[in-house]
Order: structure tokens, then sequence, then C-alpha cells
């Protein structure tokens, strides 16, 4: 089989705004294919993704998990100890950061989130009409999560610029990427000073990592950087992972009558939303030896570049995979990816969802758009700019 060659630019505007569209097309050319415009391999079906995810030894994460390649290009940022690294390093920062981001601690945590969720809740469900992003996709995990890693109160709202510019800059320096730069020219040095041990709270989850890194033989400024990891992964994901799932809600009302009827479904209803439609929509691996896919061979130092989103929609592992439904069986997506990588929060934010969730069922009978969507373009994730709602109390 010959390699299909698309003038395809994931990363333009056009692609951007509606990538559920082009996905179909990525799909449907082939299990492998090559976009000219970027120069790099591509796949977007369920089996080629989930495998090429699960063989982190073939498609290895520490060349970069964009499309830079760190083998001959200056990272953006110094790479991250998780992300962006390989075994044998990676199962030890992962190991570390697996005590202290744990059920156990996140049980210790769910009182308090709940009584946020709650209050939040009672305050937006009174006035009946509200933005789902700024004012609860935005609010509840500013409300929980910074104070949970323990970072100062001051300027925190850093922490969304520098979450958008790091998933910017994973694509490729366009203007959506240069612009994000500049807009968090402050929050980089903001996010930098608060993994700093001295900035961070007694008793959070920031100086858990302090003390188990330091255990674990790691530098000062190691930990820094594993702190650094919870501040770029945590925001802007829950964020817009929060905002999508009420877009769900709100384009399938029928699925939140089921939601009522059964509120146990709170705590599947984010991977079902992250399958319908993906947060984190893309992203890159590089290639540590030749490969055969279906009698296309990619050579060794190749970047390929993993379609979750159209993985997840793929009608070939999928029936009915653009319907947003509570009731299907949603393991094997790969909306917090697959593999020694998959998501080291995917606790943390199905808690905030559920919380969420559970502070809304009773109190909402129907949520309705009063006005489109807005998006906010960005290089890997599907974000939300506004999703403008009205509530109908229960
Ligand atoms: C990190 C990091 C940054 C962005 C995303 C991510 C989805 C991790 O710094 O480790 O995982």
């Amino acid at each position: 089989m010959s390699l299909p060659a698309l003038a395809i630019d994931p990363f333009d505007e056009g692609f951007l705004r509606d990538p559920a569209t082009h996905h179909v097309a990525l799909r449907d050319a082939g299990p492998v294919v090559w976009l000219a415009p970027i120069q790099c391999y591509a796949m977007a079906r369920h089996a080629e993704v989930s495998a090429a995810l699960a063989d982190h030894a073939t498609y290895c994460s520490g060349r970069g998990v964009g499309l830079a390649d760190f083998a001959r290009e200056t990272p953006w940022r110094p790479p991250s100890l998780l992300l962006e690294t390989d075994r044998p390093r990676h199962d030890q920062t992962r190991g570390l950061m697996n005590k202290v981001v744990s059920l156990r601690a996140l049980q210790a945590l769910r009182p308090v989130w709940s009584a946020r969720a709650h209050e939040l809740a009672e305050r937006l469900v009174a006035r009946r009409r509200f933005d789902a992003v700024t004012d609860l996709g935005e609010a509840y995990p500013m409300l929980v999560f910074p104070d949970t890693v323990g970072v100062p109160q001051e300027g925190r709202e850093c922490l969304l610029r520098y979450a958008a510019a790091v998933f910017n800059a994973f694509g490729p320096r366009n203007a959506i990427f240069d612009e994000g730069e500049a807009a968090a020219a402050d929050a980089v040095g903001w996010v930098a000073n608060a993994c700093r041990r001295e900035s961070l709270a007694k008793g959070s989850w920031g100086t858990a990592i302090h003390s188990a890194a330091a255990d674990a033989g790691c530098s000062e400024a190691e930990a820094e950087r594993l702190v650094r990891s919870l501040l770029s992964a945590g925001v802007d994901t829950t964020v817009n992972g929060i905002g999508i799932m009420m877009l769900a809600f709100a384009t399938f009302p029928e699925q939140w009558a089921k939601l009522r009827a059964e509120p146990k479904l709170a705590r599947r209803a984010l991977d079902e939303s992250l399958r319908w439609d993906s947060t984190v929509q893309t992203f890159f691996r590089t290639t540590t030896r030749a490969v055969d896919i279906a009698g296309t061979t990619i050579p060794e130092g190749a970047k390929l570049l993993l379609f979750l989103a159209a993985a997840n929609r793929d009608p070939r592992r999928w029936d009915e995979p653009d319907r947003f439904d509570l009731g299907r069986p949603t393991s094997g997506h790969v909306g917090f990816g697959h593999g020694i990588h998959q998501c080291l929060g995917q606790m943390v934010a199905r808690l905030e969802a559920e919380l969420v969730l559970e502070a809304l069922i009773p109190r909402v009978a129907e949520i309705r758009l009063t006005g489109a969507p807005v998006r906010r373009l960005n290089n890997t994730l599907h974000a939300l700019a506004s999703l403008p709602i009205e509530i109908v109390p229960a």
C-alpha cells in the first residue's frame, strides 16, 4: 500500500474551528498518512492510535510530544520530566507523582471540593443564565485546584494563560502559538516562582512533591519542574473538560434527563464527554526505529501525529460515535491517552466533573443553549471561550 499524502494542515484555523469534520477525511485516507504542510506522519484511526500509544519503546516521548523534535530544536521550555521523558527516567518521576496524586489524597479532598461545587451551583442556578465556560468550567477548577497544589493566591489568573501557551506550543510556530506565548510572558515567571518549595503552602500537593522528589534523589530544580507539570496539565484540561461536558448535555438534553434519573452516571460522564469531544485533541510521538504500518515504512526519527479525538469517534471502533451517550461503555477511549503516559490527573479530572454534576443534578431540570458556543482556538486543545446557557430550575 502506498502512503496517502494529504494537503491538510491540522493547525490552521479552518481545521481548528471544525476538527471533527476533518477527522473523517484523515481516518478514511488510511491507517497512516503523510501530512505535507507540516511534513509529518499521522494516524487518526482508533486501532493504530491506541497501538502507537501502547508501544512507548517504538514511539517515544523524549524527543517531545509536539511538532518540535527536541533532538534538533531547542524546546520552548525545559522538557517535562513526565510528559516529555522516556523509560527508565519516566517511571521514576511518574512513580513519585502517583504517590502524591493518589485516590487516597482525593478522598480526603472530596468533602471540601464537594462543598465548593454546591456553593457555586447554588449561586449560578439562582442567576438562571450564566456562561458555562467562564462561570463554571473555569470557575470551579480555579476554586479547588490551585489551593490543592498550594500556589500563592496573588496572580492565579496567570495559570490559565500559562496552560493555554503550553498547549499551543505543541503545535507549529503559527500565529496561535505566538499569540499564546506573548499573552503568557508574565505567567511563565509567575509559574516558575509558584513551583518553588518556599512558595508552596504547607501540607499541599506541591510540598508533598518536593518531599517525594527529594527522597527519590531529585534536585530542587527537578522537583520544581514536577510541580510545574501539575500547573501545566491540570488547569486548561479540566476547564475545557467541564465546559465541553456542559455542551454535551446542552446538545443532548435526553442525556441530562437520564443522568437525573440515574445520578450514579455522574462518575462516567466525563469519560463519555472526552470520547465525544476530546479536550486534548492531539499529541506527537517520535519513532525510535523504522517501523512498518500496513505496508508503509516510517523511518527512524520521524514525527508522528496521533489524533486522539479522531480515534475517539472512529466508527470502526464505536457505534454511533457522534452521539453523546452515558449508557455506552467508554473503556478504550484515548482522551486520557493510553499506556505508560496515560493521564496522571485523570482521577482529579473525573472527581471535579462528578462533583460539578452532583451539585447541578438536584437543582437543574434542563440546560438550554442561549447562543452559539464560542471556540477559543488552541493548537492542541479543543477549547471554548464561551457557552451561554439558561437553566430551568428543578
Ligand atoms: C507537563 C505537561 C504539560 C502539558 C500537558 C501534560 C497532558 C503534561 O508539564 O508534564 O499532559
